[in-house]
């Protein structure tokens, strides 16, 4: 997959370009990612790219010729049709589904959009217009970065394990099981060290029966969504023996009021 990343601020995208994930899938040739400074595609001496809004109003807006420079020169670059996505909040909302759409795509481009917009024609060369979620935001840049990330994980290749990319428990529409490492026991942090409370982890965690901690990981997950997240278990793709847990633990919910 390739992605051309159209950015006034070049730098802040670098970082993720040569670290984890992203970087080492750029370092294999599983990803081809390549940075344009918009002010590369101006005319003027100034490298002027945006201008006061027409009507009047506050703050400046990105002028249209330099991102139609740029599309045209990453077009003339990338053999095949490209997927032309604009970051904006005006755009309907990213999720992991629209991540698995854009991740069987050739060539991404990402448009990082300003605070205070983007000349509207620009839109005649725009597949789609995506927003990361309802804050306010000096640029387009970080949701470019999260859009970047979330697609590039789902590239054949790009992350070691497929299973575990597949069956992410996001991917199937809930929240993550808690999690736990070494040590089995600490002392609990601010805690008195001499004869103070620890903080264990689950004893069946550490039981090596794999049938009870598969089904202790569902019955946590179910659990966590239900208090979190009760809107994802709408659409969460669960199996009959995560069905028969999250009609107990509803029963055991209704149960109390
Ligand atoms: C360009 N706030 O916010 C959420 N998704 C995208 C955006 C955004 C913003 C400002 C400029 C994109």
């Amino acid at each position: 997959m390739t992605v051309d990343l159209v950015t006034i601020f070049p730098a802040m995208i670098e970082p993720t370009r040569v670290t984890g994930v992203v970087g080492r899938a750029i370092e294999r040739r599983t990803l081809d990612v390549k940075v344009h400074d918009l002010r590369d595609f101006t005319t003027d001496r100034h490298r002027v790219v945006d201008d006061v809004p027409y009507g009047g109003g506050p703050g400046m807006v990105l002028k249209p010729e330099p991102l139609f420079r740029a599309l045209d020169a990453i077009e003339a670059v990338r053999e095949g049709p490209l997927t032309v996505v604009l970051t904006s909040p005006q755009g309907t909302r990213f999720t992991q589904a629209e991540a698995q759409r854009l991740s069987r795509v050739d060539h991404l481009v990402l448009l990082c959009g300003r605070y205070e917009g983007v000349d509207e024609r620009v839109r005649e060369r725009v597949t789609e217009e995506i927003s990361i979620g309802d804050y306010v935001l000096s640029g387009g840049e970080l949701p470019a970065l999260v859009i970047l990330d979330a697609v590039a994980r789902l590239v054949p290749g790009v992350v070691g394990d497929e299973q575990s990319v597949a069956e992410d428990s996001f991917s199937r529409g809930l929240l993550d099981f808690p999690q736990y490492t070494r040590p089995a026991e600490v002392i609990a942090p601010g805690a008195d060290p001499s004869g103070s409370p620890t903080l264990k982890v689950p004893d069946v965690l550490l039981s090596g029966h794999h049938g009870d901690i598969r089904r202790w990981r569902k019955r946590q997950a179910l659990t966590r969504t239900l208090a979190r997240r009760p809107d994802l278990l709408a659409t969460a793709d669960l199996d009959d023996e995560e069905r028969a847990i999250l009609r107990e633990l509803k029963g055991a919910r209704d149960g109390r009021d």
